[in-house]
């Protein structure tokens, strides 16, 4: 088996990086061309062969695939081994359409444990943790990706999965849990549900791995002060290998990608031009070691920029600022575009809790807006909180962050659904009249 534990590929020199990411490229290429129909098929239309990619000069010249590719070419038309190489099967947690599946050789598995350990040990995890696994189990990635990312650097490994907060709340006190794996959301909720019960002293948690949705600075200061804890990010795609494709190291300043199994491109999402570092577009990425499920150029629709300046860590590795959400999650109201992450900022900087839910409709052909946000405990006991000063407050400082007006309505606190898993913050009611 190759052996890819090379955590010390994350501190290598640019040259010898690129250099080893050229040869992997190459040999991919020739995988994808000689195994997967459609990639040849899309290549001897674009007038290219394998011979004509010498490196990561030429990523350029490959074409693009994207969701609905995979979609097509469901269930085995991007498995570029035979089935019986394959060990494992993942998916996407689409709700609408086709979900995509993606295979895993066992080499696979092992990049992407490896990729997670590394993750684990960036937020400073070492084998003495005790890492305790809140994200689902099954075909989702997060909870098996954690798993195998602790179980791969000797962590003590708690799969708890999501759900029965009660019993996580147990096992993270009794257990002595130090490292968290969860969704932000359902970190947030984890802290809200301590804090009521007086419990935050009984815990050992020093960090949490949080990521699989798009969340907030404010968000993250939120979960820190609630559980006393440093609270990383952490990104992937079903499609590209799991959670672990990067994670924050502790200087918490984006989050370092694994540049020698995956690269990644910002393109303009309308052009496809290849942007530089610093602009915002869509994040693509190529997989350059996987066997079973190896994209190149594939589409993420996520948002967000890379920097290559060095991190304060020591790692060379690029960074990935937080998506600020995908290109499809953006709302357009009023003719305006709206990230649910731009509403949570202005909410948490207000001093509610992430606890919101935003509603768009359409009357005729006016678009509408409203945003239900829960009062704090505190706030709800205070003797005048004077709701319609509150309400309007938000409404004031939504529209200078949005530039369109609102509708706000405040609700008593636990009014509104958690998730434990990827939350849902938006309600499209538009969607129901196409
Ligand atoms: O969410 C993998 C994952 C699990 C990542 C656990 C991190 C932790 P999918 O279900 O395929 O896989 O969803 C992938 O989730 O394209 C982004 O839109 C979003 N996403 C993932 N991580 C982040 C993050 C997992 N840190 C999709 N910030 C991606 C913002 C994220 N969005």
């Amino acid at each position: 088996m190759t052996n890819y534990y090379q955590p010390e590929i994350e501190t290598m020199p640019r040259e010898e990086l690129e250099k080893l990411q050229s040869e992997r490229l190459v040999a991919q290429v020739k995988h994808v061309y000689e195994n997967v129909k459609m990639y040849h098929d899309r290549m001897v239309e674009a007038g290219i062969t394998p011979e004509d990619i010498h490196g990561i000069e030429d990523l350029h010249k490959l074409p693009f695939v994207t969701k609905d590719d995979l979609r097509d070419q469901y269930p085995y038309g991007m498995c570029a081994v035979p089935l019986t190489d394959c060990v494992r099967i993942q998916s996407t947690s689409g709700t609408t359409g086709r979900r995509v599946v993606a295979f895993y050789t066992q080499e696979d598995l092992d990049i992407w444990d490896e990729c997670c350990a590394r993750a684990i040990v960036g937020v400073g995890g070492t084998k003495d943790d005790v890492v305790h696994v809140s994200y689902g189990y099954g075909l989702f990635t997060g909870g098996p990706g954690l798993n195998g990312g602790s179980h791969r650097l000797g962590s003590l490994t708690l799969p708890m999965s999501s759900g029965n907060t009660e019993r996580q709340i147990q096992f993270m006190t009794d257990l002595g849990s130090t490292i968290l794996c969860c969704t932000p959301s359902y970190a947030h909720f984890l802290g809200e549900e301590i804090k009521a019960r007086g419990l935050k002293d009984q815990l050992k948690l020093k960090a949490g791995i949080f990521g699989a949705e798009p969340w907030t600075e404010e968000m993250r200061h939120n979960i820190e002060e609630l559980l006393g804890i440093k609270a990383y990010d952490i990104y992937g795609l079903t499609e590209i290998a799991g959670p672990g494709v990067s994670c924050e190291c502790q200087a918490q300043a984006g989050m370092h990608i694994q540049e020698d199994h995956f690269i990644p491109e910002i393109i303009d999402p309308d052009t496809g031009e290849v942007l530089p570092d610093g602009q915002v577009g869509e994040l693509v990425f190529s997989s350059i070691t996987k066997k079973a499920f190896p994209l190149l150029r594939y589409r993420t629709r996520d948002l967000c920029y890379l920097t290559h300046e060095k991190c304060s860590c020591g790692r060379t590795t690029v960074r990935m600022h937080k998506p600020m959400g995908r290109s499809d999650d953006m709302i357009i109201v009023k003719g305006v575009n709206v990230f649910p992450s731009q509403i949570e900022t202005v909410l948490l900087k207000l001093g509610y809790l992430a606890n919101y839910m935003i509603y768009v409709d359409r009357i005729g052909t006016k678009d509408t807006i409203e945003v239900h946000v829960e009062l704090t405990p505190e706030m709800a006991q205070d003797e005048y909180p004077d709701i319609p000063k509150r309400e309007k407050r938000i409404v004031s400082e939504l529209k200078s962050m949005l530039g369109i007006q609102v509708d706000v309505k405040v609700v008593p606190p636990q009014t509104i659904q958690r998730s434990e898993g990827k939350a849902i913050r938006v309600m499209d009611k538009r969607n129901l009249y196409r």
